[in-house]
C-alpha cells in the first residue's frame, strides 16, 4: 500500500483540487502495562507505534470545516452549529468535530479547515485509532490557527473530544501516548498530576522483542462493559472514602477489601490497585536496565483483567497462553479489553517461534488467524511538513 502521508495529499488533492498548507502525523499505541488505571488516576506505561494516522489540510475563509477520510467514499462538512453541539457530528467524522467542539469551549478561535485523512493505524484493534485522528487533526489546526496552546496541554483537549462530544467515556491514556511519547522510550504517566517521564526501552539492545499480536475477536459489547468497569471503581473509591482508587496504597489493599461488601467489587479494586504497583515495579525494572525481568509483572497482569476486572476473552487468552508456551517471557492483553491486541515480551530470536504457536493455537480452537502489528517504540503527534 502506498505511504500513509502521500495517501493523505492525494485525497487532498483529489477532494479540493489543491495542495495542503501542511500534513500532521499521530501514531498508534500498545500500553505496555497498567490497564484500566487511568480513569482511577493511575499509572500507566504506553508506547507508540510505527502505524500513523496523517492528516493533510488548510485553512479556509469561513469557519467551516470539510473532512475526508479513507474511510468513507463522502466527505464531512459541518460548521459552527453542529460543532458546538455535543453529538451532532457522528461516526468517524465526531472525532474531528469533537476536536473542533473542544477547543472552541476552551475559548479558542479554531480556523475554518479542508482535512483529509488517511491511517495505518486499524480501526477497532485496541490501538487508539480514535486518539490518533483526534491528536494528528488537533495538531493541525493548533497550527493552522496560530493558537496558544502547547502540546502538553494537548490530551485533555483531545480526551475532552472523546468524552463530551463522541461520548466515550475514556481516560487520558490514549491521547498523551499518541501525543506525548517519544521514539525509543515507553512514557511513565501519572494520571493524576499529568506528569510524565520518559523511560528507555531499547528492545535491540537487550535482544529482545516485543511481538503485539492482533486477537482479531469482534469487540463484544466493549463500550457498555468498559463504563461499567469505570463506574464500578468510582462507586468503590466513594465507599472507600479515597478520591481515586489510586489512593489505596497497596499495602492497605487487604483492609480496604474488607470494607466492601460484594466479590465482583473487591475484585474490580483489588485489578486497579495492584496493576497501579505492577506498573511501578515495572518503571523500577526498565530503569535499570532489567527489560528480560518485567515478564512476570506482565503475566501477572494479564491474569489481574482475566480473572478480576474480567474483560479478557477466549481469544486473547489463548494467544497469551500460547505465547507463553512457547517461550515468551511475559504476555498480555493491551488496551480496554473484549479483544483488541495481546503483547508479548520475547528473545528476539524466538519471535517467529512464539508467531507460529499462537497461530496454531488459534487454528486448533478454530479461531480466525490472529494478525501482527509491527512495533518499535515511536514518536507522537508532530508535523511532517
Ligand atoms: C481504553 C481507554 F481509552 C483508555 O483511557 C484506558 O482506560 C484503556 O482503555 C484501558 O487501560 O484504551
Amino acid at each position: 500500500m502506498t505511504d500513509v502521508a502521500a495517501r493523505a495529499t492525494a485525497g487532498f488533492r483529489e477532494e479540493y483540487a489543491e495542495q495542503p498548507a501542511g500534513r500532521w502525523a499521530a501514531p498508534g499505541r500498545v500500553n505496555l502495562i497498567g490497564e484500566h488505571t487511568d480513569y482511577n488516576d493511575g499509572f500507566v506505561l504506553p508506547f507508540t507505534l510505527p502505524l500513523r494516522t496523517v492528516v493533510a489540510a488548510t485553512t479556509r475563509d469561513d469557519a467551516r470545516w470539510t473532512v475526508r477520510s479513507e474511510l468513507s467514499a463522502d466527505p464531512v462538512e459541518f460548521g459552527p452549529a453542529e460543532a458546538d453541539a455535543p453529538g451532532r457530528v457522528t461516526g468517524w467524522a465526531a472525532y474531528v468535530a469533537g476536536v473542533v467542539w473542544a477547543l472552541r469551549a476552551a475559548g479558542h478561535e479554531v480556523p475554518g479547515a479542508r482535512l483529509a485523512i488517511a491511517s495505518d493505524v486499524p480501526v477497532g484493534s485496541g490501538l487508539s485509532s480514535s486518539a490518533a485522528v483526534e491528536s494528528a487533526v488537533l495538531a493541525a489546526l493548533v497550527e493552522l490557527g496560530g493558537l496558544d496552546l502547547p502540546a502538553d496541554r494537548w490530551p485533555k483537549l483531545a480526551q475532552r473530544a472523546e468524552n463530551d462530544y463522541v461520548g466515550a467515556p475514556t481516560g487520558i491514556m490514549d491521547q498523551s501516548a499518541v501525543i506525548r511519547c517519544r521514539e525509543g522510550h515507553a512514557l511513565f504517566l501519572d494520571c493524576r498530576t499529568e506528569e510524565v517521564e520518559q523511560i528507555p526501552f531499547d528492545l535491540d539492545a537487550a535482544g529482545l522483542a516485543v511481538l503485539v499480536i492482533d486477537s482479531r475477536a469482534p469487540h463484544r459489547h466493549a463500550d457498555g462493559e468498559y463504563a461499567a468497569r469505570r463506574a464500578s471503581c468510582e462507586r468503590a473509591a466513594a465507599r472507600l472514602g479515597v478520591p481515586a482508587l489510586r489512593d489505596v496504597p497497596v499495602a492497605d489493599l487487604d483492609a480496604a477489601l474488607a470494607r466492601l461488601d460484594d466479590d465482583e467489587t473487591r475484585r474490580r479494586v483489588r485489578h486497579v490497585v495492584t496493576e497501579d504497583q505492577r506498573v511501578l515495579d515495572t518503571v523500577e525494572l526498565l530503569r535499570a536496565g532489567r527489560v528480560r525481568e518485567i515478564g512476570p509483572l506482565l503475566t501477572a497482569s494479564h491474569a489481574s483483567m482475566r480473572d478480576d476486572f474480567e474483560i479478557t476473552v477466549p481469544e486473547v487468552d489463548t494467544a497469551v497462553e500460547a505465547a507463553l508456551a512457547a517461550g515468551a517471557l511475559g504476555a498480555r492483553m493491551t488496551g480496554g479489553g473484549f479483544g483488541g491486541c495481546v503483547l508479548a515480551l520475547v528473545e528476539a530470536d524466538a519471535a517467529e517461534q512464539v508467531t507460529a504457536a499462537v497461530t496454531a493455537a488459534y487454528a486448533e480452537r478454530g479461531f480466525a488467524a490472529p494478525g501482527t502489528v509491527p512495533v518499535l517504540p515511536s514518536t507522537g503527534a508532530h508535523r511532517l511538513d
